[in-house]
This record gives C-alpha cells, structure tokens and sequence, in this order.
C-alpha cells in the first residue's frame, strides 16, 4: 500500500484493459515499447505499471544507493510457494541476508570446480539420448531436453537427487507442476475484478503441495543418514553456520531456499541454451566459428573429455551464449523501488516504495547496442566491444545485491554443453522453425525441434584458430 504515486509527465500511458493481457505479457509489453518508446505507464484495469528500457535510466536505477530490488505482483504471486527463498525474499526479511552470506561462496567462480563433473556427467546422459535420436533418425525437441538436462544438473549437483529426467517420456512431474505454478502466478497478474478463481487457485494449491513434497524428499533422503556434511548445496544449508550469529538456516527456510533453486536454476538456463541452438541453427557461420573453437580443443576425439578449464577457454561460446541471452534474456523483467522520493534519471518523477520493471529484452535492443539491434552476432561481445560498452547495458542477470547468484553456474553449465553438442552433431533446421516464444515467467522457444548427424574427423576444422593465426604472423 504504497501512497498515490505523482503524474508522470512526459510518460505515455497505454491502456490495454480493452484487448486484455494476453498469454505473452513480455512480448505485449515488448510491442507497445516499439509504438511508445522505451518509458511508459501500462494500465490494466485501473492498475499502472512503469516500464523502462531506457538505456540511461537503466545505470541510474542500479544506483544501489537509491534504489532496492521490488518484489512486484509477479512475485508476491510466487511468494506462495517459495516464500522466503532467496529469488523472492523481501530485502529486510532476516533469511534473504543469512542464506546469501551462507550460499555466496558456493556460487563463486572457483566452486564451478566441484561441479563440472557433475554437469559433465549430465551432458553425456542428454548426448545419449540425442545419439540414439539421431541413429533412428528422429527429431529432438531442444527445450524439453535443455530442461531434464537442467533440472538433473541442479538436482544433483544442489542436492544430490537424481530427477532421471531422460529416463522419461514426458518431463518429471516435478517440471509439470513447477510450470503450472509459474503460470498461475503469471495469469493471476491478469486477473478480472470479480472473476471466479477458485478453482485455479485449487489446482495451485495442489501442485504447490506437491511441489513442497518433493522436496520434503529430497532433504529427508538427507538428514538421517550422516550424509549432511556433503559439500553441495543442501550440506551446505543443513550445516554452515552464519558467520555473524553461527545459528544455520530453519528448516522451512531450507525447504523454500530448494524450490527456489530448483525453480530458478533451470527454466531461466534451459531457456537460455535452446535460444542459442535456435541462432546457431539459423547461423551457419556463426556454428562454424563455435564448432572450429570445440575443435581446436578437443579435436577428433569422439567423446572427448571436457576438463574445467577447457570451459574457460571457449570464449566465442560464451559469446554465442551472451548474444543469446541479449536477445532473449530469459528472465526477461525485474524490477526496481525508490528508497526515497527521487527522480529517476533527473526527470521521472518516483515515491519511496514505488516500483520501476526493467523491461530487459528491449533494454538490449537500445541504441547503444547499435542501428541494427536484432542482429544475431556475437561479436557484440568480443571484449573490446565490451569495453566500449556502458557497462549497465547488459542486465540478463539482474543487478546489484539481488543479482543471480547463480550467474557462473548457469554459465559454465551452459557453455559446456554448448560446445559439446556442436563439436558432436550437425545441426538441421529440418522444420524451418519460425520463433515461437513461449512466456510462463521465463521465456522459452516453444516447439524448436532439431534433426542431427554426427560430425565426422572430416568436417572437423583442423585449422589454428584465426587469434593464433595473427599471433604467430605477428611474432
Ligand atoms: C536471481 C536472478 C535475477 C534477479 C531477479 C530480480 O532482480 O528480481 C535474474 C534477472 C536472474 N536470476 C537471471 C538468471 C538467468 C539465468 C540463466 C539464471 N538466472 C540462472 C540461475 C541459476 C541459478 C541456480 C539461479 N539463477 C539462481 C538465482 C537465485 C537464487 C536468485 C536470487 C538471488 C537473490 O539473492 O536475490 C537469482 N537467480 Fe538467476
């Protein structure tokens, strides 16, 4: 119950009560910034919401100093199930400052270390699943399998719990019920004054029991054995004690701190390695440069074996993937308060409380990224395009304290895969798939399927990389 916030003037207001939300808000919101420009006012019955892509009110809303992470309605929704968690936490609740300072260290770059073998091993288990595909000639349909490959991936390495995702036919049940959740706290947002939910919020409740379910299982198989002490996630949490007061997490806490990761440490990556399949399919010269990197790493080996530094060394990957999640960055919105009265960028004028969403996707198709925005190419990121760059045009990751913290993880995770894939298989766009994306929070591309056929020693680039090239002409 934040006071009347102040006209906003020089900001358009567009009223979509008439035509409604539709299943795609991103994308609508997307559409109305492309009409109205990147600052504008959406009102829903009554309801307004700012929304900025603005390049330059962006950097002056990561101002931690004046402004905080806004748990919006789109959380509040999702506070019902994952209440205190990390992603949803309010900034003065006591657990959000406790579990960070007890999770950082698990999340820093030189943990990836501890879990490469596991996403290494969850690499294979989807590359078999896709050689078997690809002998019987049959399609795969990339983001359902970036999904049992995720969730397996944080399972195990988070938890030690084995989802089995590609032992099964439709995604686990886990999967289902969290999309369903996700979606009930997306379509509520929509939601008719005087309208009968009853029975969606019903069906909420149950797949939010089960939800809490699962992962009552997953600590249970924990605690009672002396298996507590192991150096994931959930040893981490039954066990480290907090610095400042030496007290551990409550084990409610612990419970919603699992859905959270369970939540945030797939969907958004899933979602973010299909984008890049889908460009590398639709850019074959780009694929040839990711392929010529893999190669030059490892290669004729058929099954090679990717060690933790090999990920760091595949940097135009990593710029496949930057340039993905630039395009479709697949926790598209966050938002933002004012902690005090301010004006946002010297002319928007903001209360104490009242939220900002930082529309992301559009934020990325800004003038500072250049005229031709919707570019696949991912020389935006060599690093002296970065270095060029203000530094808060890239936000995939959100900013501040409340930023991911799950950024290295997703990453190497992520950039692994990536070039295990292409240094294995060709890539055939065999249905001409024209971009479907598909919104329940994150963003996804719906129905992207690929055929494949397993690269030979002779498509392989047995070339020196063009850097080594130049270096050896310079020497
Ligand atoms: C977080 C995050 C964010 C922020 C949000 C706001 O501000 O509201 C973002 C934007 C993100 N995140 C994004 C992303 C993307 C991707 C790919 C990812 N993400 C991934 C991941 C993985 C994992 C495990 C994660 N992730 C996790 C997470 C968490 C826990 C969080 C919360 C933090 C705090 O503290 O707040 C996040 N993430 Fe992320």
């Amino acid at each position: 119950p934040h006071p009347e916030p102040p006209a906003l003037t020089g900001v358009p207001v567009v009223d979509i009560s008439a035509t409604g939300p539709t299943r795609t808000p991103i994308q609508q919101v997307m559409e109305l910034m492309r009409t109205h420009g990147p600052v504008l006012v959406r009102r829903l019955h009554g309801r307004d919401a700012l929304f900025v892509a603005d390049a330059d009110l962006i950097a002056d809303l990561a101002d931690e100093d004046r402004f905080a992470k806004h748990i919006g309605p789109a959380l509040e929704n999702v506070r019902a199930f994952a209440a205190d968690g990390l992603f949803t936490a309010y900034n003065d609740e006591p657990n959000w400052a406790k579990a960070h300072d007890i999770l950082m260290p698990a999340f820093a770059l030189g943990s990836m270390r501890a879990y490469h073998p596991v996403m290494l091993k969850v690499a294979r288990r989807l590359i078999e699943a896709w050689d078997r595909s690809a002998r019987a000639g049959q399609p795969v349909n990339v983001p359902d399998d970036m999904t049992r490959m995720t969730l397996d991936t944080i399972g195990l390495a988070g938890f030690d719990y084995d989802f089995g995702s590609f032992e099964r036919a439709e995604p686990h049940p886990f999967v289902e019920s969290m999309v369903r959740c996700l979606q009930w706290s997306m379509t509520r947002l929509a939601r008719v004054p005087g309208g009968d939910y009853t029975e969606a919020d019903a069906a909420f409740r149950e797949d939010a029991d089960f939800l809490a379910g699962v992962v009552d299982e997953v600590i249970a198989a924990r605690t009672g054995t002396d298996q507590s002490e192991a150096a994931d996630l959930l040893g981490l949490m039954l066990t480290a004690r907090h610095p400042a007061d030496g007290t551990t997490l409550d084990l409610a806490n612990i419970r919603n701190q699992v859905i959270t990761f369970l939540i945030a440490g797939h969907e958004t990556t899933s979602g973010a390695m299909s984008f890049a399949l889908y460009y590398l399919a639709k850019h074959p010269a780009v694929l040839r440069l990711v392929q010529r990197e893999a190669d030059a790493l490892w290669g004729d080996t058929a099954d090679p074996e990717p060690s933790y530094d090999d990920i760091g060394r595949l940097t135009y990957t990593r710029q496949v993937l930057n340039e993905a999640l630039r395009l479709w960055p697949t926790a598209a919105a966050f938002s933002r308060e004012a902690r005090e009265d301010t004006l946002l960028g010297g002319r928007v004028p903001l209360r104490a409380g009242q939220a900002v969403s930082v529309l992301v996707p559009m934020l990325h198709r800004q003038p500072v990224w250049g005229d031709n925005p919707e570019l696949f190419d991912p020389d935006r990121f060599t690093a002296e395009a970065e270095a060029a760059r203000p530094v808060h045009a890239f936000k995939p990751f959100g900013t501040g304290e409340r930023a991911c913290i799950g950024r290295q993880f997703a990453l190497h995770e992520a950039t692994m895969l990536l070039a295990m894939l292409v240094h294995r298989y060709r890539l055939h766009d065999h249905a001409d798939y024209a971009l479907d994306i598909k919104e329940t929070l994150t963003l996804k591309p719906e129905g992207f399927t690929l055929t494949l056929t397993p690269r030979t020693d002779a498509d392989r680039v047995h070339a020196p990389l063009p850097g080594a090239a130049a270096v050896t002409a310079a020497e």
